[in-house]
Order: C-alpha cells, then sequence, then structure tokens
C-alpha cells in the first residue's frame, strides 16, 4: 500500500494532482470558529519527518494531502518544511523555501488558510507573501532575531512555542524542579519580548511546546495544567499529534507504538486540550479531530 492509500479519507493513490481552480469565499483568520477549538492539520514537506515517515516530500504529494485536510474539514493547513525532532538536521532557507513555497501558493489558491511552520524569518516573509495568514514557530529562546520585527510589521498571528536550546540540545536540557511553572516562566518571558519588540499582544499565540525539551513525564504534566496555559490570557495551541510520548505510553506487545498507531490517542489528547480551553490543537487526523472538538464543545467544555 503506498502512501496516498494509508492517509485518512484519500482518493486512489494513483490520482493525479487536482486542478486547483481559485475558491470565492477563502477561509480567512476572521473567519476562523470561536465556537470551537481551531484544527491545524499538519503538512510536514519533509523527507525526513519522524511522524509520516517523509511520505509527502514530494510537492505534489503534499499539495494533495494539504488539500484532503482542507476538504475534510481542517480549519488551518500547517505547512513545514523543516524537522524539528530531536536532533533532526537544520535546513538551509533556500531548501526549506523551495519545499514549502508551491505547497503554500497551491494550498492558498484552494481557499485553504495557511499557516507557515517555520524557525526562519526569510522563509516567514516570503510564505506570508505567498499568502499564508499564521506564523508558527517552535524555535523557542533560540528565536531568529528578525522574526519579532517581521511579526510586528505584518501584524499576523504568531504562535510561540515554549523550546530550551535547539533541536539538537533540547533533549539535554529537559531537567524542571516545577515544569509547570518554568514553562509558564519562560514562555511568558519570550512573550514579553515579542511585546517590546512592537507585536501586539492578541496576535501571539502561545504553546506549550509538547516534546520540545521536555521528557514523557513533563508533557503529562503540561498536559494535566493546560488550564494553567489557557488563563494566561493569549490563545493556546495545542501539539501532541503522534509525538513520542504517546507511543511510550501506548505500547504494543511491548512494542513502542509507531506514529501511524498513535492516532487514537492524538484525538485523546486533543479532546482534552478542547476541554481546558486551547484555541488550537495541530493534528494529522485533521478530521477526525475536527469531530472530538466538536464533541468538546457540545458538551460544554470549551471555555
Ligand atoms: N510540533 C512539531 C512541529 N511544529 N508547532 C507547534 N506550534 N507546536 C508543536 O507542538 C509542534 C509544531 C513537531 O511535530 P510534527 O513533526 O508531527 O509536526
Amino acid at each position: 500500500m503506498d502512501s496516498l492509500a494509508a492517509a485518512p479519507g484519500t482518493g486512489p493513490a494513483t490520482s493525479p494532482l487536482p486542478v486547483i481552480r481559485p475558491v470565492r469565499t477563502p477561509r480567512t483568520v476572521a473567519g476562523l470558529p470561536t465556537d470551537r477549538t481551531v484544527v491545524m492539520g499538519i503538512l510536514n514537506v519533509t523527507p525526513d519527518s519522524f511522524s509520516d515517515g517523509g511520505k509527502y516530500s514530494v510537492t505534489d504529494e503534499a499539495i494533495k494531502h494539504g488539500l484532503r485536510m482542507h476538504y475534510a474539514g481542517a480549519d488551518v493547513i500547517d505547512v513545514g518544511g523543516e524537522s524539528s525532532r530531536p536532533n533532526a538536521r537544520p535546513v538551509p532557507v533556500e531548501e526549506e523555501l523551495a519545499r514549502v513555497l508551491p505547497v503554500v501558493k497551491a494550498l492558498v489558491t484552494a481557499g485553504a488558510l495557511v499557516s507557515i511552520d517555520t524557525m526562519h524569518a526569510e522563509t516567514a516573509r516570503q510564505a506570508l507573501d505567498a499568502g499564508a495568514a499564521i506564523v508558527n514557530d517552535v524555535s523557542g529562546e533560540e528565536f531568529d532575531p528578525a522574526m519579532p520585527d517581521l511579526v510586528a510589521e505584518r501584524g499576523v498571528p504568531y504562535v510561540l512555542t515554549h523550546r530550551r536550546g535547539t533541536a539538537e540540545t533540547m533533549d539535554a536540557l529537559a531537567t524542571y524542579d516545577d515544569v509547570v511553572g518554568e514553562v509558564v516562566a519562560e514562555l511568558t518571558a519570550l512573550r514579553d519580548r515579542f511585546v517590546a519588540a512592537g507585536v501586539a499582544a492578541e496576535q501571539i499565540i502561545l504553546d506549550p511546546g509538547l516534546g520540545f525539551a521536555k521528557t514523557d513525564e513533563h508533557n503529562w504534566a503540561v498536559i494535566r495544567s493546560l488550564g494553567t496555559f489557557t488563563a494566561l490570557g493569549h490563545r493556546v495551541l495545542v501539539g501532541a499529534s503522534r509525538k513520542r510520548f504517546l507511543g511510550t505510553l501506548l505500547t504494543s506487545a511491548g512494542r513502542t507504538a509507531a506514529p501511524a498507531e498513535r492516532d487514537h490517542g492524538s484525538l485523546a489528547v486533543a479532546t482534552l486540550a478542547a476541554a481546558a480551553g486551547a484555541w488550537g490543537v495541530r493534528a494529522h487526523d485533521a478530521a477526525a479531530t475536527v469531530d472530538a472538538v466538536k464533541v468538546a464543545a457540545a458538551a460544554g467544555q470549551r471555555r
């Protein structure tokens, strides 16, 4: 079975790239749902993504997968061209741009609301020029010094994620006495630096950064305390989908669950995040996650 046949809700594996016609009613940030948690469909245009094994590294495959998530109801498509897993190889900006720009353009043309998942201000700039509407940055304290000015100038929503160190060093920096207290303190200090640089506070979306400089136990502590993050006065985004800590919890026959076997657990965390009042969740299985956050909203849990 090839990668397309394996994806949820897909057409035939050999289907050609659909003709993309501009739509009259594109999704917009202003049009995002406010009565339930927003779902960002994850589209990693990387050959080395830990979560999809690089299945969608080819531009056409990535566009098809992004369109599928868009038509399946994902509110936002989060396009990234650089893996952020521990010890991932940094990707030069030119290579990152070559991966993401054609995908951003195609999805925007199809009416999707696109966020650009990048640690590089130049990639964010060109993606915004190509029609992306949100910048999603997991660089944490190691942010690109040009990023605050860009985000301030463009006035777009900006996801500020907690991470210590880089992809290479973050695992060794996962030491806390009080993980929730320290993550909140470090994230709000970063927030203050962006606000001091001219970024409007209301455009900043906070993300506690599950898996970034955190052990499994740290991730669970953060998940148990999501209400502490949603009480900070910003929109909160949570990215648990298919992460390693779910693989180690969801062992099968003593074997760590593979990324594709983590979707049910990912849905459970998305539901918990929605119940805790998260503004958004990142998800690989976007269609199922939209159902999950609708259930959480209908149950009256979203604050
Ligand atoms: N995780 C990954 C990539 N981008 N962005 C945000 N805001 N939060 C996250 O937790 C996050 C992210 C890594 O996971 P992936 O490779 O499955 O996308």
